[in-house]
């Protein structure tokens, strides 16, 4: 169980034969430049890699009209002039004598993709596809898209396998009109855009391309902007552009590669991790080889590179995330239970204002030229030769362990061991000495970089000196900063500086508290709904707003936590730190958990929630009380995600 990588190198064979400023970008170098990508940093050579067959007339029929299909086979044999003359009766496309094999390549791909992933021949994949699909409709080529490949993979998955409900996540940075069109009226089918729009002025220039627009009949509420809100899907497709990135020349945006592995990474807790990506748009050769690199390293379960820069949402974004909730609150109960704060109308600009950005926006360079220093530097952090190690205090639950987890055997010296326990005046003794002297290899092994994360057993009892420990030893390591998460009963060490290096985020107990920015006391919501909001809305923001360098999860006594629930939550630590994420779990918890635990850490889809239930009012005031206090030192909850509620839109 894998990655597949679908691709066939006919689909370089398209390309403008005549002088357009705007077709241009859409070049054959597209393919060659990621594929190239690839291969040099050794992703291809892990992935399962597919010849894409052309999908037959009767697949294309899913989406398209015979009339439009059989305009396109006619293309093959058409002249320059003739072939110029019917791409200007459509919108920034280009038809080539090869359009139709490499079109229907490109379908052919998609379809090989799902399949690949619904038969279970691999976990994920991705296909390098020309021409990409999204703009494409029923009877139209639009924005260089012929046949629309993820709306054609959507149908086929529903047909072939029966599934019925389908998530398409569309990342590229126009709005998909086309996948929007086709499954309007479809419940079954989520499409999910975000996109450039500047009030609508951005290609391509659509009315409905805005938040308002959630769906027509049965579909409404099925066209959304919001990805986490209980849709459950059983298959995610991506219609994966990359023009949103740095350099990009047609979307003048900074999206740097390694968003797109956290894009990718998100995705994962989804549908468990049926992730089918196909190529869409990206027109900047090298970043987008980078952020295709990024996204294929995360498919394969390598851990993500952390996020730089200033962790702070603009006001503009934080004003869409707020048009698209009211857009869809009718739609779905869990937008109605929204924590996040409404904006005031000053702070809303009017709809008809100038805009700066799409006249030449003057970061757009300076991110360009910052994109030649990023280059080599990007996909050279080395991966830790060990993926996942986990120290036991009980030899006999290694049966419990997946393959491809390694035992941890060694021990630190004794006398370091011994200094570290009696550092802390606590009683670590035989048993519980043997545990700290393998869980300070480990974590050293970490530290290191030859171990990318771990799970340390602790003897019973032992659980909150150990805590103590590894703080320590982080922050004497020289880690800059270290995120804590502790569940249950353990308490923050007293003697540690409130300086800032150790954010300490304890999810226990009976109130919501903060004590100070660095020290935050949250209930455990008992529903899946508050669950999913203390995960997303606040851990999530709190963790990638920090930027820590080493994350600490740490289940104490009484902790509380379910299997799959522990697994989210060390499933969303794997994204901030790099991967680099040490769970420490209490003898007395193991088995099972230790290895749902190794398993996401590994890069595995966690496991499902179970069924859902409605955060309680409780739940949501103790969230909103810590938004509340938390939000002037940590912006990134200002854009956090509203609790969700009910499973399905309100009928
Ligand atoms: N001056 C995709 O990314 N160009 N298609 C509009 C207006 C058309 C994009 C430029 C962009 C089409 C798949
Ligand atoms: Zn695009």
């Amino acid at each position: 169980m894998g990655t597949a990588l679908v691709y066939h190198e006919d689909m370089t064979a398209t390309r403008l034969l005549w002088d357009d400023p705007e077709c241009e970008i859409e070049c054959p170098e597209r393919l060659t430049a990621a594929l190239d990508g690839l291969r040099q940093r050794g992703l291809q050579q892990r992935c399962l890699c597919l010849t894409a067959c052309e999908a037959s007339e009767e697949e294309l029929g899913m989406v398209h009209s015979p009339e439009y299909v059989a305009l396109v086979r006619r293309t093959q044999t058409l002249d320059k002039e003739e072939l110029q003359a019917l791409s200007k009766q459509f919108d920034a496309v280009y038809f080539h004598p090869n359009t139709f094999h490499c079109a229907r390549l490109a379908v052919g791909a998609a379809l090989q993709l799902v399949d690949a992933v619904l038969t279970g021949a691999v976990h994920n994949g991705l296909a390098l596809v020309r021409p990409p699909g999204h703009h494409s409709q029923k009877e139209a080529a639009n924005g260089f898209c012929v046949f629309n490949n993820v709306a054609i993979a959507a149908k086929h998955a529903k047909q072939k396998y029966g599934l019925q409900r389908i998530l398409i996540v569309d990342w590229d940075i126009h709005h998909g009109q086309g996948i929007q069109y086709i499954f309007d009226d479809d419940p079954s089918v989520l499409y999910f855009s975000w996109h450039r729009y500047e009030h609508g002025r951005f290609w391509p220039f659509l009315q409905e391309s805005d938040a308002h627009a959630v769906g027509q009949g049965q579909g409404q509420g099925f066209t959304v902007n919001l990805p986490w809100n209980q849709f459950d899907p059983e298959l995610v497709l991506v219609s994966a552009g990359f023009d949103s990135a740095i350099g990009d020349p047609e979307g003048r945006m900074r999206a740097t590669p390694e968003c797109f592995a956290h894009l990718t990474q998100l995705m994962q807790v989804l549908a468990g991790g049926r992730i089918c990506a196909v190529l869409e748009g990206g027109y900047h050769l090298e970043s987008l080889a980078q952020s295709v690199c990024m996204m294929v390293q995360t498919l394969l379960g390598d851990p993500t590179p952390p996020l730089l820069g200033l962790m702070v949402p603009c006001q503009s974004a934080l004003e869409s995330i707020q048009s698209v909730q009211t857009a869809q609150a009718p739609h779905w109960t869990s937008l109605q239970q929204n924590v996040a704060p409404v904006l005031g109308p000053s702070t809303r600009f009017p709809e008809g204002r100038s805009l700066p950005l799409l006249a030449e926006n003057p970061t757009y360079e300076a991110a360009e030229a910052a994109l030649s220093p990023l280059q080599g530097e990007l996909c050279l952090r080395p991966t830790p030769p060990i993926c996942t190690a986990v120290a036991l205090a009980v030899p006999g639950a290694a049966l419990a362990l997946p393959p491809g987890v390694l035992l941890q055997e060694e021990s630190a010296l004794r006398e370091e061991t011994e200094a570290w326990a009696r550092l802390h005046k606590s009683l670590f003794q035989d048993e519980s000495l043997v545990a700290l002297g393998k869980i300070l290899c480990l974590l050293g092994g970490i530290l290191d970089g030859q171990v990318r994360n771990g799970i340390a057993v602790t003897a019973a009892l032992a659980t909150a000196a150990t805590v103590e420990v590894i703080i320590q030893r982080c922050l004497s390591h020289g880690a800059q900063r270290l995120l804590c998460v502790a569940l249950g009963q353990l308490d923050r060490p007293l003697d540690l500086a409130d300086d800032g290096r150790v954010l300490w985020l304890n999810i226990r107990g009976k109130e919501a508290a903060v004590e100070s920015m660095f020290h935050i006391s949250t209930p455990l919501p008992q529903t899946t709904g508050g669950f999913l909001s203390c995960i997303l809305g606040l851990v999530l923001p709190l963790a990638y707003g920090f930027q820590p360098d080493v994350v600490l999860m740490a289940l104490g006594p009484a902790h509380g936590l379910q299997n799959a629930q522990a697994a989210l939550l060390a499933s969303v630590l794997r994204g901030p730190a790099g991967g680099r994420i040490l769970a420490v779990v209490e003898e007395e918890s193991i088995l099972q958990l230790a290895r749902t635990l190794a398993q996401v850490l590994l890069g595995e889809a966690p496991p499902s929630l179970g069924p859902f239930l409605m955060a309680s009012p409780e739940e949501i005031r103790a969230l909103r009380l810590l938004k509340a206090q938390l939000e002037p030192r940590w912006k990134l909850l200002q854009a956090a995600a509203p609790p969700p509620g009910s499973c399905s839109p309100i009928a």
